[in-house]
């Protein structure tokens, strides 16, 4: 049972550990609900330390043990850990604990998943293992030996030895301890072989259950291309004779990246054509890419406290961007980041949760990874490489990797790396790290005697955790177009560091039209009156081209909204035009015909001042498709056919654009056959992609019963297609539906609750559903929280996770807030509320 009033830990009261830990020896002896863990420890006093006191963490664990230098004590324990008399010189400490992973249902410390055991340790973890300074400064070998009759027994580093029921694997590289992993169960291999640029052959394999062996080959192509961009673009290779990733079917999240032992959610690394969308094939690319990395950015270079999340999550975003920008296409990456950006960190920035990237104080530290350590991270560093170049960016980058190898790292350490390279004081940058909110820059022109000037003003609205925000340096990226559509200026950087800020352009013929933070050159709200439809025409930057028709479709679904005025030319010809411009990427122009979703558009009213209505802004989102299907209606015929993919399915950039184009066009199309081609489509699928858009559109035109029935009975078998089922009905329920569907669906026989994949697929389906989460009559309020107090006790991390569907409920009318406002109470009066459940909603009723 957790604490009754949760302790709150500050970054200003970080201390060193009084003890350096020199190797840990660990024996597990396994046993689903008893299994023994001996560890075997040297300590040596830290000489840099003030505070000698010998704590480790220990959590949910019997001591049945413990002896220093091998004679036996009894050291005070709390719920938190114990205490202990020790020598001021080095010493052994040895212990014997014993947990129960089958009784661990939040997946956090050892437990089983379908018959496995597993491990997540990240962050708080290791604590439920044994008892440890669990904390990421204290560095160490480790030394692993596994007992237990499973054919396949895994840990961290290089195996040393292995025999009947054991083995034993040694871990050279020194890391904090929530990178320890260990896996034990019956699983198959998939194996392959790197060579890295240093010359050593690295053994690779991916263990998944009997049945997904099929599944496995994408996710290792996916990471040997890492591992040879990381060489080729950042110089790193990897360390170790061997790296393992494991798939697991029952994981909080997505993948984690322990040193030489990376434990995935099955959902994260198992791919097929026929099993897997486009979307997932991208999704798995990009996240073994992200875990990979890890291993230089993370377990090479880890961070001093939890505080310093950022410095490798941050970074090891931006580098699988950077990533996913080189293996498919830059234009495309940028706008779905952006898209992803503005969905989920922006509304995190601008309510209750807002946080510095990198927060200054929390109860659970599992609470903050968020997008904004995550995203907004990757978007600072982002910044950083724009204002310093490139070729600073790569100096400074080696320079990191070589001073800080082996060290646990603050952004301090990161930023100094950047000054002492370019000479650059980033003092008013490091503002990003510690300012929460996102800035607003507005932006007026005037033309006089040839010199154009904008005139730039920054404005970031005041937050619980930032109440008096001051200028940051904001680069933004301004090209310069002639009335003709020609580039009167290509690209410059412009550097906004004050409050109000003028930059003039002389020599110039006539007024031109600005293209204002080209490529999104910086987190923020632009607020500038630009020519959209022009720039949809003729920019040469294809983000701020997209950004352009994202404006028109965002102006006339306001409009429609607020003014009730039907679908505005400008978007419809906007769109038609970029549609059917064969010289853009078909992926990219399936980007342009996305509306801004109706979560988003409530923000922008809030913003105006105004009250969002959750069924206007449905009704709008609708109104525009169809409008859209109108004005398209000759062409989507032939649109339809013309991007199809003939030759065999791969989940490369091309097709898939085809693909996403295609489908783009079919869901167009069925609002005017009723559904006929997607029925076609449907019937003669032979990839996932195909099929499960298909079925979408079925349903939404209102004939999906016997898609669904088939699509169940063919898939009933597998576990992350059925996800796909049970989340498809929810995403595509109309809003008076949604409850209801959601409520049918958890149910049906096959709802495990318990696994974080199925619970999220539908309640966290239902809670992305903005006109059925926010129906009128509160009862999407209601099933949320009831699900949200039955997953507590069970599962606090996704529970918690989930809490921040309601971190919007400000933005709503005065009904809807107190329906919420009750759901709220009702969930943090629930006795023994987790503390990551109780710091969420406490966090979200404060503000
Ligand atoms: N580092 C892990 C996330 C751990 C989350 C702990 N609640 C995965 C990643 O960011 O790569
Ligand atoms: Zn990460």
């Amino acid at each position: 049972m957790r604490d009754a009033s949760p302790q709150t830990i500050y970054l200003k009261d970080y201390t060193p550990f009084g003890f350096a830990v020199e190797d840990v020896h660990l024996t597990f002896d396994l046993a689903p609900s008893a299994t023994r863990v001996t560890s075997r420890i040297r300590f040596a006093p830290n000489p840099e330390a003030t505070d000698q006191t010998f704590f480790l963490h220990g959590e949910n664990l019997s001591l049945l043990s413990a002896r220093i230098d091998g004679e036996t004590v009894k050291p005070t324990i709390t719920d938190d850990g114990l205490t202990c008399e020790v020598p001021n010189v080095p010493f052994t400490w040895e212990a014997e604990v014993q947990i129960d992973p089958a009784a661990n249902t939040a997946l956090e410390g050892l437990y089983q998943s379908g018959g496995m055991y597993c491990t997540q340790c990240e962050a708080e973890g290791f604590r439920k293992i044994t008892y440890y300074p669990d904390r990421p400064d204290v560095m160490s070998t480790f030394t692993v030996r596994i007992n237990g009759p499973h054919p396949v027994l895994l840990s961290n580093g290089n195996p040393v030895a292995t025999g009947d029921g054991w083995a034993e694997w040694h871990d050279p590289w020194p890391k904090p301890a929530y990178l320890f992993a260990l896996v034990a169960g019956e699983l198959i291999a998939h194996r392959d072989t790197f060579t890295t640029m240093e010359g050593r052959k690295v053994d690779l394999a991916l263990y998944v259950r009997p049945g997904d062996e099929g599944k496995c080959a994408f996710g290792m192509q996916a990471l040997k291309d890492s591992m040879t961009w990381d060489e080729d673009v950042y110089g790193r290779a990897y360390d170790l004779d061997v790296f393992n990733i494991v798939a697991v079917d029952d994981f909080n999240m997505g993948a984690m990246e322990n040193k030489g032992l990376n434990i995935f959610n099955a959902s994260a690394v198992l791919a097929s054509p026929e099993t897997s969308t486009d979307g997932n094939f991208e999704r798995i690319e990009a996240i073994i890419a992200h875990e990979y990395f890890h291993n230089w950015t993370g377990n090479r270079i880890t961070c001093r406290d939890w505080f310093q999340l950022c410095l490798k999550e941050g970074l090891t975003v931006f580098r699988d961007s950077q990533f996913t920008s080189d293996m498919r296409s830059a234009p495309v990456k940028r706008i779905s980041d952006v898209i992803d950006l503005r969905a989920r960190q922006f509304p995190e920035d601008q309510g209750p949760l807002a946080h510095p990237v990198r927060p200054e104080s929390f109860q659970e530290i599992n609470n903050f990874y968020t997008a904004t350590v995550y995203e907004k991270g990757a978007e600072v560093i982002r910044m950083l490489k724009i204002l310093v170049g490139d070729e600073a960016y790569t100096q400074a980058l080696d320079l990191y990797f070589d001073r800080h190898d082996g060290q646990a790292c603050t952004i301090e350490d990161w930023l100094h790396v950047f000054e002492d390279t370019t000479g650059r004081d980033l003092t008013q940058f490091k503002r990003w790290y510690s300012q929460a909110g996102t800035p607003h820059v507005s932006v007026e022109d005037s033309f006089d005697n040839g010199t154009y000037t904008l005139t730039f003003r920054q404005h970031t609205p005041p937050s619980t955790a930032t109440p008096d925000p001051q200028p940051q340096v904001i680069p933004v990226a301004v090209g310069l177009l002639a009335a003709d559509g020609t580039e009167a200026m290509g690209t410059q950087v412009l550097e906004l560091t004050e409050a109000e800020q003028r930059f003039s352009f002389p020599g110039l013929e006539a007024k031109p039209v600005p293209s204002i933070l080209r490529g999104f050159s910086a987190p923020v709200v632009l607020k500038h009156d630009a020519d959209h439809a022009f720039l949809l025409a003729h920019d040469t930057d294809p983000f701020n081209r997209w950004e352009a028709a994202r404006s028109l479709g965002k102006a006339s679904l306001l409009n429609a909204v607020t003014e009730g005025t039907p679908p505005e030319q400008s978007w419809l010809d906007g769109v038609a035009g970029a549609l059917t411009d064969e010289t853009l990427d078909p992926a990219y122009r399936a980007y342009t015909l996305a509306l801004p979703g109706q979560s988003q558009l409530a923000a922008d009213l809030h913003n105006a001042g105004q009250t969002p209505d959750p069924d206007a802004l449905w009704a709008a989102h609708e109104a525009h498709r169809q409008a859209l299907a109108d004005r398209l209606d000759d062409a989507l015929p032939g649109l339809f056919a013309s991007h199809q993919v003939d030759a065999p399915y791969a989940p490369t950039a091309g097709q898939s654009g085809t693909r996403a184009l295609g489908n783009a066009v079919l869901a167009l199309l069925t609002r005017q056959d009723g559904g006929d081609a997607a029925q076609a489509q449907f019937d003669t699928a032979t990839n996932m992609t195909q099929q499960l858009s298909a079925l979408a559109y079925l349903i939404r035109a209102g004939r999906g019963d016997a898609a669904l029935a088939k699509f169940e009975a063919q898939w009933q078998h597998d576990r992350l297609v059925m996800d796909k089922w049970f989340g498809l009905q929810v995403m595509e329920a109309k809003p008076d539906d949604a409850a209801d569907t959601a409520t049918a669906l958890t149910k049906h026989p096959d709802f495990n609750w318990k696994n974080p994949n199925r619970f999220r697929a539908t309640l966290g389906s239902f809670a992305a559903h903005h006109a059925g989460f926010h129906a009128k009559d509160g009862s999407g309020y209601t099933l949320l929280a009831d699900w949200l107090i039955t997953l507590d006790p069970v599962n606090p991390q996704t529970t918690a996770r989930m809490c921040a569907a309601f971190q919007t409920w400000r933005r709503y009318d005065a009904i809807r807030q107190s329906m919420i406002s009750r759901e709220l109470a009702r969930i943090a009066d629930t006795p023994g509320l987790s503390r990551d459940t109780t710091e969420m909603i406490t966090r979200i009723r404060d503000a």
